[in-house]
């Protein structure tokens, strides 16, 4: 189909919902200078695999090398900015209270930091720290020894990042708000995601089997796309503001 129609369809859909949940990953934040994860030559991965770096085990195995690693991405996300695509996200909901929920997989705080409030984090915030093992009455964060990585004076207990690991549970509470908002959206944006990690991809067959027009929008192919009404080939900082501006139904 053409693609000014595609948009012009997803925008009207936009524009008659009551609800829309939106699903970002990685990608969205690539215009703001960020890797995503799996891309071949630039991804975060391109020369690790993931149970590498992002694992229990892998943190366990060598904790300063892990450690290292997100203090280097740490560092990196300091530098950068929201980009079109972060603003058109928050501008929405500040126009439309209530009307769009925002699900996010990236732990790099862009979507906070344009403005958008109520984000459901599924995968963790990079810039928190948490222990390993179960705190004990010696361990306090803002006394650990420093290290790479910090660590317990007391029992040796070592500090990581707050981020969701593959194997590990994502946070309860917001796994569930997502759950919810995408069985009640009315459409379902997914932008910026390879829709390969779950639960996360899960939210977008939810929405499609509970009723939600479900729209994509990346500049490649996805895991999704078979499950999506709608695929908008582009970049978010592009096609975020253009879905998102100027509605005016409601
Ligand atoms: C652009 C662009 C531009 C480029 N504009 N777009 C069901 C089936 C199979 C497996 C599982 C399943 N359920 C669970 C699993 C296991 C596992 C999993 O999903 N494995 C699959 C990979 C096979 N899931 C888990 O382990 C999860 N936990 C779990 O299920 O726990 C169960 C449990 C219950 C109770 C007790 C205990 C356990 C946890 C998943 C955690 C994922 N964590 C990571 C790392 C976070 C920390 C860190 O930052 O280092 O999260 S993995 C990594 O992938 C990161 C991301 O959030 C996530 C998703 O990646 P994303 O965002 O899609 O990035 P990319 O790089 O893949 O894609 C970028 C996209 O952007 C591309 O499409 C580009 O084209 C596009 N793009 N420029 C728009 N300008």
């Amino acid at each position: 189909m053409n693609a000014c129609l595609d948009l012009d369809m997803a925008r009207r859909w936009i524009a008659d919902a009551a609800h829309v949940a939106v699903l970002t990953g990685a990608g969205v934040s690539a215009e703001s200078g960020v890797p995503t994860f799996r891309d071949a030559l630039t991804g975060l991965w391109a020369n690790f695999r993931p149970e590498e770096l992002a694992t229990e085990g892998a943190f366990r195995r060598d904790p300063a090398r892990v450690w290292d690693w997100y203090q280097h991405r740490r560092r990196m996300l300091r530098d950068v900015l929201p980009n079109a695509g972060h603003r058109a996200l928050a501008a929405f909901q500040q126009r439309y209270p209530g009307r769009l929920t925002l699900v996010t997989q990236n732990v790099d705080g862009l979507h906070q930091r344009a403005g958008s409030e109520g984000v459901l984090c599924l995968h963790g915030d990079l810039f928190a720290d948490r222990w390993l093992d179960p705190a004990r009455a010696c361990c306090r964060l803002d006394a650990a020894a420093p290290g790479s990585p910090p660590h317990c004076d007391g029992c040796g207990n070592l500090v990581r990042p707050g981020v969701v690991w593959f194997g590990e549970a994502l946070p309860f509470a917001a796994l569930e708000a997502a759950e919810r908002a995408a069985h009640a959206c009315d459409v379902m944006l997914v932008a910026g995601t390879s829709g390969q990690v779950y639960p996360a991809a899960g939210l977008a067959h939810l929405a499609r089997r509970a009723g939600a027009r479900v729209v994509i929008v990346n500049p490649e192919p996805t895991e999704l796309d078979d499950t999506a009404h709608l695929v908008l080939a582009g970049t978010s900082a592009r096609l975020l503001p253009e879905l998102l501006g100027g509605l005016c139904n409601r």
